[in-house]
C-alpha cells in the first residue's frame, strides 16, 4: 500500500483501533491523514497531532446525498425552508460529507444565471463539500448547444429533467434532445418519471368532487403514473443509446420494469429514499392537514411497496440511496399556502431527511440484518460517487482519496425528535422512531466538522466539487441492435445537421 507516512512528518489526524467499512469489504485498520487527504491506511500508525481512538466505532466513508433540495424556488414558487448552511449542516449532523444539490431553471432563467446564482449562495454557507445539479426546464437550441456542453466542462456532469409538473415538464421528444446531448457530452440524465396527465386527469376529478385532502395527493399519483412513466423513459434512453438514471422509485412495478431492462442491458439506473422505505401511504391520512407533512411525489405505496424497494437495494436494481431532501415548513412558507383551505394540489412538494437519511438505512438496514455493512456504504456513499463522477475522490476510505469518515456508533440510541434535528423544517415524518447507531463524528477532508454533538467548523468552509464523467458514461459501447442511433448521437451536434 502507498504511504507516505515517513517522508512527511506527523500526521495531521490518526483516527485508530476502528473498523473501516468500505463496499468492497471491512478491515480493522487506522487511518492516516495529511492535507485532508488519506495517506495511509495500517495498523498501528503513529500518532497525528489529531489523535483520536475509535474503539467500538465504524469509520465509514462520509455520506454522499445525490439527491438534495436547498435553497431552491420550487416549480410553483415556494421557496425551501434550508439554505446552504442548515442544509449542509443538518446534512453534516447525520453523517453526510457531500450534497448534490439542484439549481433549478425555470423557464425563462439563462441557465449560466441559475449556475452562478447558486454557486454564490452555496460558496458562502455550505459547511460541507457541495456540487450541483441543473434542473433543465428549457431545453432551447441555447442550452441543447451552449449551455449544457459548458457546464458539463465546468464540473456539473448531470441534471434533471422532469415529465410531470407544468412548469418543468418535457415532451418526449424534449427528453429525445435532453439524452442526445448528455450521451454526447458524457453527463448523466437523472428523470422524474410520472405521467402528467394520469395525474391531472385524476386530480380534476378529485377537486371537483370536493377531495381536496393531502391524502388525495397519493391517489392523484396512481402507482401507473410512476410506472407508466418509467417505461416510457427506459425507451427513449435505450432508442438512443443514453444511460439513464430514474430518481426516487416509489412503486413494486416501477422496480420490477427497472430490473427487466437492465436484465435485457437497458443501461438504466434507480435511486430510491428513506420515504419509500420507511413510510406508507395511509402517512398521509391523518386528521386536518396533517398528512401533508408526508406527502412527496411520487408518494410512498404500500407494505408490499416497501418490500420490492428494499429488495431492489438488495439486488442491486436500485444502487444509490438518497433523501430526496425538500424541506417545506408546515405553514404558509411551504406545505399549507392557504391554511388549512389549502388542496392537495397547491401544498409545496416533498419531505425532509437529508440528516436522518443514514440513521434510518443504518438502524432499520445493517442492525436489523437487512443489508451488510458493505451495501450500506455502497448505497450511501459509493455508488454516488461513481454514478456522478466523484470517485475515486470521494465514496470510498482509501490511500490518496478526501478524508471525508464518519465515526459510527452502533450501540448508540436515538428517538428521533424534530428538536434534535438541524434543518429548518420544524417536524420530521419519523418523529419517534427508535433508531441504533448514530455517526457521533464526522470528519470532512480532515477538519471535524461534527463532535460532542458540536458543529466544529465555519460557514463557508465547505468547496464546489467539479465533478468528472459518471462512469456510465467512460466508455460507452452501443447496444445491440441500437447502431444507427448510438452514431446519431455520436456526431458532434446533432442540431446543426453537420
Ligand atoms: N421531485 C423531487 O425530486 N423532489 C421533491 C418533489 C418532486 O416532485
Ligand atoms: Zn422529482
Ligand atoms: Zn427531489
Amino acid at each position: 500500500m502507498a504511504t507516505s507516512k515517513q517522508d512527511s512528518g506527523p500526521f495531521d489526524l490518526t483516527i485508530r483501533n476502528g473498523r473501516i467499512g468500505n463496499a468492497d469489504g471491512t478491515r480493522f485498520a487506522d487511518i492516516g491523514v495529511r492535507d485532508g487527504v488519506i495517506v495511509a491506511i495500517e495498523q498501528g500508525l503513529p500518532a497525528g497531532k489529531e489523535d483520536v481512538d475509535a474503539t467500538g466505532l465504524w469509520l465509514l466513508p462520509g455520506g454522499i446525498d445525490s439527491h438534495t433540495h436547498i435553497e431552491q424556488l420550487s416549480g410553483m414558487g415556494v421557496m425551501c425552508a434550508d439554505d446552504f448552511y442548515s442544509g449542509t449542516v443538518a446534512a453534516a449532523f447525520g453523517g453526510t460529507t457531500t450534497i448534490l444539490s439542484f439549481c433549478a431553471q425555470h423557464r425563462q432563467d439563462r441557465i449560466p444565471d441559475v449556475l452562478a446564482d447558486y454557486a454564490q449562495r452555496a460558496k458562502e454557507k455550505a459547511v460541507i463539500d457541495y456540487g450541483f445539479h441543473l434542473i433543465l426546464a428549457n431545453p432551447d437550441e441555447q442550452a441543447l448547444v451552449h449551455d449544457l456542453p459548458r457546464i458539463i466542462k465546468d464540473g456539473i456532469t448531470s441534471l434533471k429533467v422532469y415529465m410531470t409538473y407544468d412548469k418543468l415538464k418535457l415532451d418526449d421528444y424534449q427528453l429525445l434532445d435532453v439524452l442526445a446531448v448528455a450521451g454526447e457530452q458524457s453527463a448523466m440524465v437523472m428523470l422524474h418519471a410520472e405521467n402528467h396527465d394520469m395525474i391531472r386527469w385524476i386530480a380534476k376529478r378529485l377537486l371537483e368532487r370536493g377531495h381536496a385532502a393531502p391524502k388525495y395527493h397519493t391517489i392523484a399519483h396512481d402507482a401507473l403514473a410512476e410506472s407508466e412513466a418509467t417505461n416510457r423513459a427506459i425507451a427513449l434512453s435505450r432508442l438512443v443509446d443514453v444511460p439513464v438514471l430514474i430518481v426516487h422509485v416509489a412503486g413494486e412495478e416501477t422496480v420490477d420494469i427497472i430490473r427487466k431492462a437492465q436484465q435485457l442491458g437497458a443501461k438504466v439506473f434507480a435511486e430510491s429514499c428513506p420515504q419509500y422505505l420507511f413510510l406508507e401511504a395511509s402517512d398521509a391520512d391523518k386528521l386536518g392537514m396533517e398528512g401533508a407533512k408526508f406527502c412527496c411525489s411520487p408518494p410512498p405505496g404500500d407494505k408490499a411497496s416497501q418490500e420490492a424497494v428494499w429488495a431492489g437495494f438488495k439486488d442491486g436494481t436500485l444502487s444509490v440511496y438518497s433523501s430526496d431532501h425538500a424541506p417545506y415548513r408546515f405553514d404558509a412558507s411551504g406545505k399549507l399556502p392557504k391554511g388549512d383551505a389549502t388542496t392537495f394540489k397547491e401544498m409545496a412538494n416533498g419531505v425532509p431527511g437529508i440528516e436522518l437519511r443514514l440513521p434510518l438505512l443504518f438502524s432499520e438496514g445493517v442492525m436489523k440484518g437487512r443489508l451488510s455493512i458493505e451495501e450500506f456504504v455502497a448505497l450511501t456513499a459509493t455508488n454516488h460517487a461513481r454514478m456522478y463522477g466523484l470517485a475515486p475522490r470521494k465514496g470510498a476510505i482509501a490511500v490518496g482519496a478526501d478524508a471525508d469518515v464518519a465515526l459510527w456508533d452502533p450501540a448508540c440510541k436515538v428517538v428521533v425528535d424534530a428538536a434534535m434535528l438541524h434543518d429548518r423544517v420544524g417536524y420530521t415524518p419519523y418523529e419517534g422512531r427508535e433508531l441504533q447507531g448514530w455517526p457521533v463524528r464526522v470528519y470532512s477532508r480532515g477538519r471535524c466538522v461534527v463532535k460532542d454533538k458540536e458543529l466544529q467548523v465555519e460557514r463557508g468552509s465547505g468547496q464546489f466539487i467539479a465533478r468528472t464523467r459518471p462512469e456510465p458514461m467512460i466508455d460507452r459501447k452501443p447496444s445491440a441492435g441500437r447502431g444507427l442511433f448510438s452514431g446519431l448521437v455520436g456526431l458532434k451536434n446533432p442540431f446543426s445537421g453537420k
